[in-house]
């Protein structure tokens, strides 16, 4: 593993960076015994088989898929904790390698600890359970396996197109097994990874396409970051003038003050984005897979004669939306069509309204950022004062809750590196140990992970690695007393917040609506070794970023925040609403769903 290397555009790079892992049985014997001897690959230690899954990923994302670690676990419940995680990196594209420990191949301690027994076939174990959440899955019976699994695995994992989760599941008797392996298989050997260029005619059907197109837009998905194109996409639409809307994973893909970006794309999105794509009559989607939250639930694009087309690394995505589909790199593709669309400008009055739109939510954004709300902070606020104090380089990472929708919004991002969501999952608990691994990745940036207190409370542990690796994070950690985004949410289905609050069991409703918990979150975060800063007002939050900035140990700063001071948004989201309800609240609720599905289309 150690001598598996990467190659982009000439660039050589170490592909694994080490590998995570807890040892148990069913991996302490073999692939432990091989980490304590080679310490040059270097065994990072955790506390939970799910979160350093998290934190591989997030390595991945930072390094823009071409570096990596491998997690290594023990068998049974060990190696099932990495399921979410598993999910997290297949759904947002990103490398990781598994190497769950495994029962017995020979099987002659049947059944051992915490093997899953079944009486019709001794051929499964809890392990199979990868195989719908992994993009390669193997089990090595025989050593002499490896070299055709792991051949196999590489080919996934530095796939622009199929990457993800690559699950090689490792019985541990095999584990310390011996085999005489070819010396050519383990010297070293570097990978090159291509950019597919888009084949001639589609190419030349997309150019004339856009060419006759009046209000064109541009997606822009992660895959636009991860081909490492925002430089081209900067030049190409400076040029033309065609405005940029960015999904969760593509945020960064143009700084924010670009006169052509019009900022957050969908559901979370801003006026802006969401008037022009309503209006669009072609919509470029570079490197999106067009979630739900992208297409605001197949009701973004209104224009009758909207066509699409899509340029993506993955002909699945590129095909999406009944589109023209340029399957290849964004980068070359971006390239190739600035140089056939040489004559090709947007009109002076859409260009106009353009920059208006990117002005005014400028100016939107400074007066929520600047806004102080009168009993305890808002969100807005806090994510406000962490944006005006961070560095252009730095990284704001964040995955569920009320945050992201804010961040999508709010985030001014100067960096294609800067804003880190996983949004793909919306995994809570991915937040610190993601944190961390985008720490590894690029210790020279400051990271500043946002947790609200359910993800928080989810999976906070890793901060005990941060702390024992010497990688230093700032976390900032929002309360607002339990689930205000689904809380929010189940209101809007007329639900009122049930079973949203953190809240004691009333004797008297028999409803968890009785007085606050007396949980102390600041205390947790001590007791795992961080320095914490509790802070209560917005000057004092301020003064917390500069002194955790200076810290050289992981930082919580901790805030109370203000439940029902949201920002809003600006467009609907599918989600069912029950047909048959006594209450008055969810009926309203399923008019209002009613309404909205009208504007849902198919795009044939
Ligand atoms: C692992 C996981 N379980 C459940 C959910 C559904 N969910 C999305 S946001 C949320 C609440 C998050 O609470 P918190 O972190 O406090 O953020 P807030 O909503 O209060 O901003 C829940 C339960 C999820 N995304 N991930
Ligand atoms: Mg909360």
């Amino acid at each position: 593993m150690q001598n598996q290397f990467v190659e982009r555009d000439g660039i050589e790079q170490q592909f694994f960076a080490g590998c995570f892992g807890i040892f148990g049985h069913g991996n302490v014997g073999g692939i432990g015994q091989a980490l304590s001897q080679y310490p040059s690959f270097r065994y990072y230690q955790c506390r939970n088989e799910q979160a350093m899954v998290h934190s591989a990923i997030a390595y991945a994302k930072v390094k823009n898929r071409l570096g990596a670690f491998a997690c290594t676990t023990s068998i049974g419940p060990g190696a099932t904790n990495m399921l979410t995680g598993a999910a997290t990196a297949t759904i947002n594209r990103l490398p990781v390698l598994l190497l769950p420990g495994d029962i017995y191949a020979n099987r002659s301690v049947d059944p051992v600890l915490q093997q899953l027994e079944n009486q019709y076939t001794n051929d499964i174990s809890v392990n199979d359970c990868f195989k719908p959440v992994s993009k390669y899955w193997d089990r090595i019976n025989r050593p002499e396996q490896l070299i055709f699994a792991l051949l196999k695995a590489m080919r996934i994992l530095l796939s622009p197109s199929e990457t993800g989760a690559v699950t090689i599941c490792m019985p541990q008797d095999v584990q310390a097994e011996a085999y005489d392996f070819p010396v050519s298989f383990l010297k070293k050997k570097i990978w090159h990874i291509g950019r597919t260029r888009a084949d001639k005619s589609v190419l030349a059907k997309a150019a004339a396409l856009i060419a006759s197109s009046k209000t064109p837009v541009i997606i822009a998905g992660g895959g636009v970051i991860y081909s490492d194109a925002c430089s081209v996409l900067k030049k190409f639409v400076n040029r033309t003038g065609i405005p940029v809307v960015e999904t969760f994973a593509g945020k960064g893909s143009l700084r924010y003050d670009e006169p052509e970006n019009l900022g957050a794309a969908g559901v979370t999105g801003t006026p802006g984005a969401i008037a022009i794509c309503e209006k669009a009559d072609v919509v470029i989607g570079i490197g999106t897979r067009y979630s739900d939250f992208t297409t605001i639930s197949n009701s973004a694009f209104q224009n009758p004669r909207v066509q699409f087309i899509n340029i993506n690394i993955s002909e699945f995505d590129s095909f999406k939306q009944g589109a023209l589909a340029i399957t290849a790199d964004a980068k070359e593709t971006i390239s190739e069509l600035d140089q056939k669309l040489k004559s090709f400008k947007v009109s002076a009055v859409y260009a106009a309204s353009i920059t208006k739109f990117n002005k005014s939510w400028d100016k939107q954004v400074s007066e929520i950022y600047g806004y102080r709300h009168a009993k305890l902070a808002s969100q807005a606020e806090v994510i406000g004062a962490v944006n005006d104090f961070s560095s252009a380089r730095d990284i704001v990472l964040c995955a569920a809750g009320s945050l992201p929708g804010d961040l999508h919004k709010l985030w001014r991002t100067r960096d294609p590196k800067g804003f880190h969501l996983e949004y793909g999952y919306s995994c809570m608990g991915y937040e610190i140990a993601g944190g961390l691994g985008a720490k590894m990745a690029d210790p020279s940036r400051e990271v500043y992970v946002m947790v609200g207190d359910g993800s928080y409370l989810m999976l906070a542990q890793e901060i005990i690695t941060s702390v024992q690796e010497g990688y230093k994070l700032n976390i900032i950690l929002l309360n607002n007393n339990g689930y205000a985004s689904i809380g929010g949410l189940s209101s809007s289905l007329g639900t009122k917040g049930f079973g949203t609050y953190y809240k004691y069991r009333n004797s008297k409703t028999g409803q968890l609506d009785g007085k606050n918990l007396p949980v102390d979150l600041a205390a947790n975060a001590e007791s795992l070794g961080a320095i914490v800063l509790r802070t209560k007002t917005i000057e004092e939050f301020k003064a917390a970023l500069a002194e955790a900035k200076n810290n050289s140990t992981t930082t919580v700063i901790y805030i109370d925040v203000d439940r029902e001071h949201r920002v809003g948004g600006f467009a609907w989201w599918e989600v069912p609403v029950a047909q048959v309800s006594t209450s008055a609240t969810v009926k309203e609720s399923l008019k209002k769903l009613e309404a909205n599905k009208k504007k849902q289309h198919y795009y044939l």
